[in-house]
């Protein structure tokens, strides 16, 4: 009897022999020069409420020309920043080569691709969302397929992909080995939220737990970013519904109906599998994060940060900032009154004064101040 279970399991632990479980992290950044390929993640800001702000991600490579990617990126914190998407119906065609007919009904059937002999196919759809990036200029600008998926509308997870070329069409060769470069950049739009939030810098990470969600392909077939480690894992069984032949005396058990992983002691029956852990090859590739700061938001010419631009209030602020060693406006742009990029400066007064007592044009009027 207990050979017959056995024989059940191998054929059900088949499916889950491959394992790729979590490597272990071992970057530092004493590492980075030594690696064959580092992506980085930009330091960027960004003010509430703003939309497509532009996330680079840099790549620096010593190994053949890369040719394909996948990467995760994911927001440290929720509720502030989200990469925006849009949910789009997706279908999928898949087509079938009947193998055995009953009468006119196909009873058993094979996948094939579409170029293939095919008896009949169907369609599938599901919805997905599809986040913003932006390759323009960047080192996979003109690649043939980037795609870029969330989980959510307003997700803080952002799976993107990438193959150079696909089969037919113009060959696009993918990018040689180079330094500085920018990979593509992510789009991220900033939620309003308040500025008494103390800690306004959101982390912003590459996952490489998964092998499902990390990927660099190179025009070499022998490298790989991951290392594999196999070795032989032990499991043991506990059948939890027998089929029993009561004719006999007393009853036989004829076969095992169900049965659950057990770590033992007790137990029917083990099964030896081959297991195999992958693991990020820190040699071969760094990874470093990045962040945006959201900064605090503000109103041009509201230099004390009153709520109210360009009131006499705002001309002693800057009187005294500029003469009496007052404090600078939070951000240095409330107090730029004249839109030339810099805050807080006899310009600015000078443009406080002109609004305020020689009928001027209001602050934050210049020209500068609608580029
Ligand atoms: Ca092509
Ligand atoms: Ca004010
Ligand atoms: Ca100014």
């Amino acid at each position: 009897m207990s050979s017959q279970i056995s024989f059940r399991k191998v054929t059900f632990l088949a499916l889950v022999t491959m394992l790729f479980l979590a490597p272990t992290a071992k970057n530092s950044p004493n590492q980075i020069e030594d690696c064959e390929v580092t992506i980085s993640i930009g330091d960027t800001t960004a003010f509430p409420n703003t939309t497509n702000i532009a996330i680079p991600i840099y790549i620096d490579h010593l190994p053949d020309t890369i040719i394909g990617f996948k990467l995760a990126i994911h927001l440290g914190r929720t509720g502030l920043i989200y990469f925006p998407s849009d949910s789009v119906t997706v279908y999928d065609t898949l087509f079938w080569k009947c193998n055995a007919y009953s009468g006119p009904n196909c009873i058993d059937s094979t996948s094939v691709f579409s170029d293939s002999p095919w008896d009949f196919f169907h369609v599938d759809s599901f919805e997905v969302f599809r986040a913003n990036f932006d390759t323009a200029g960047t080192l996979i600008a003109g690649w043939e397929i980037v795609s870029a998926t969330t989980y959510s509308e307003f997700s803080t997870i952002m799976i993107i992909a990438g193959i150079a070329d696909i089969f037919g069409g113009p060959i696009t060769p993918g990018f040689a080995p180079q330094s500085g470069g920018t990979f593509f950049n992510v789009l991220v739009d900033v939620f309003e939220f308040p500025d008494t939030l103390g800690d306004q810098i959101i982390p912003i990470r590459i996952n490489t737990a998964f092998t499902d969600n990390f990927g660099i392909v190179t025009t070499d077939p022998d490298w790989s970013p991951w290392t594999f480690e196999t070795y032989w894992d032990t499991n043991f069984f506990l059948c939890t519904e027998w089929d029993i032949d009561t004719t006999q005396d007393p009853p036989d058990t004829i076969e095992c109906l169900s049965w659950q992983q057990t770590a033992g002691p007790s137990w029917d029956s083990i099964e030896v599998v081959l297991d195999s852990i992958a693991s990020l090859d820190t040699l071969r590739i760094c990874i470093t994060d990045g962040s945006l700061e959201v900064l605090q938001s503000y109103v041009c010419g509201d230099a004390n940060a009153d709520g109210t631009a360009g009131n006499i209030l705002d001309l002693t602020f800057l009187v005294d900032r500029i003469f009496r060693g007052g404090p600078p406006s939070d951000p240095m742009e409330a107090s730029d009154l004249n839109c030339d990029g810099d805050g807080g400066n006899i310009l600015d007064l000078t443009t406080a004064v002109d609004f305020i007592f020689r009928g001027g044009d209001p602050v934050c009027s210049a020209a500068e101040c609608s580029k």
